[in-house]
């Protein structure tokens, strides 16, 4: 599989992509395996070239990716990820795994822990995912958070709009110096929020969780469990510039989950390609400007 068209040259940061087009830890819509292929296809198709910020990802970043990982169960696919992941430096080159349902990313975070002890996770996302287990599976994709917190690395919430009553009263104590959540319907404006995360992360470095159900079903529909009142896409693509604009945290690495996308249509997966490509321009280009 080919992302963003910028494989030859050697030029910038060097992104590795991992695709996982696994399914095996949904609850509800099916599609997600589909998710890498779409994805991929999408990211050739777009400019690399940015008109907002004058900036082209060909300039700051090159891609490399590893086979396909998949499995037929939650735990098996997670052993088979590490076991790809074995030979990634974090600290040289920048991971995007590219989902797959939000069971996927785990090694990703364990992996991100590992080389960084500090890092700090975002996680843009509709759901909470905090449930301790989720239809008899703690691996569940609305588990992931729950796991992340478990390894005591601090998380930072936003755009959530689906929690149960647990999820909530687990919030309501979790303490502010470990554990944020901006809901979607007390979200400031991007460069509020952006600020509060760059407080929240301070000099740490950051690995960013994004389920693609984060932004409204109206311009993301190809997803297994969708919600309304989702970010905008303008809101969005600002917070990336406000996040990254001149310093904000170093990015080690990413994933891109939950696009299941709508057979006939290229809507979701251009909308995930052009988000992905904005936040890897912001995060390599845009801070050190
Ligand atoms: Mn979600």
């Amino acid at each position: 599989m080919r992302f963003f068209d910028l494989e030859g040259l050697p030029r910038g940061k060097r992104v590795l992509v991992l695709p996982v087009p696994f399914e095996g830890a949904v609850s509800y819509g099916r599609g997600a395996a589909q998710g890498p292929e779409a994805f991929a296809e999408a990211s050739l198709q777009i400019e690399s070239y940015d008109g907002e910020l004058g900036l082209d990802l060909a300039d700051v970043a090159h891609f490399q990716s590893l086979p396909p990982v998949t499995a037929s169960d939650a735990p098996s696919l997670h052993a088979a990820m590490a076991k790809a992941l074995a030979h990634v430096d974090m600290r040289r080159e920048m991971l995007l795994i590219v989902g797959g349902d939000h069971s996927v990313p785990l090694p990703a975070i364990q992996l991100a822990q590992k080389t960084f002890p500090d890092v700090v996770v975002l996680h843009c996302d509709a759901h909470a995912d905090l449930r301790p287990s989720y239809e008899g599976s703690a691996l569940s994709h609305a588990c992931i958070m729950a796991r992340v917190r478990e390894l005591g690395v601090p998380v930072f919430q936003v755009g959530i709009r689906s929690v149960c009553r647990e999820e909530q009263d687990i919030l309501r104590v979790m303490p502010q110096d470990s554990w944020q959540v901006r809901f979607a319907w007390e979200l400031g404006s991007p460069e509020v929020v952006a600020r509060d995360v760059r407080d929240f992360v301070g000099n740490r470095p950051m690995y960013l969780s994004f389920d693609v159900d984060a932004v409204d079903p109206s311009l993301m529909p190809g997803t297994g469990t969708p919600e309304p009142g989702g970010l905008d896409y303008r809101w969005l693509q600002q917070f990336w510039i406000a996040l990254w604009q001149e310093g904000g945290p170093e990015l080690v690495g990413l994933d891109v989950c939950e696009l299941a996308p709508v057979p006939g249509s290229q809507l979701s997966q251009t909308v995930a390609a052009k988000i992905a490509q904005r936040i890897l321009l912001a995060a390599l280009a845009l801070r050190c400007r």
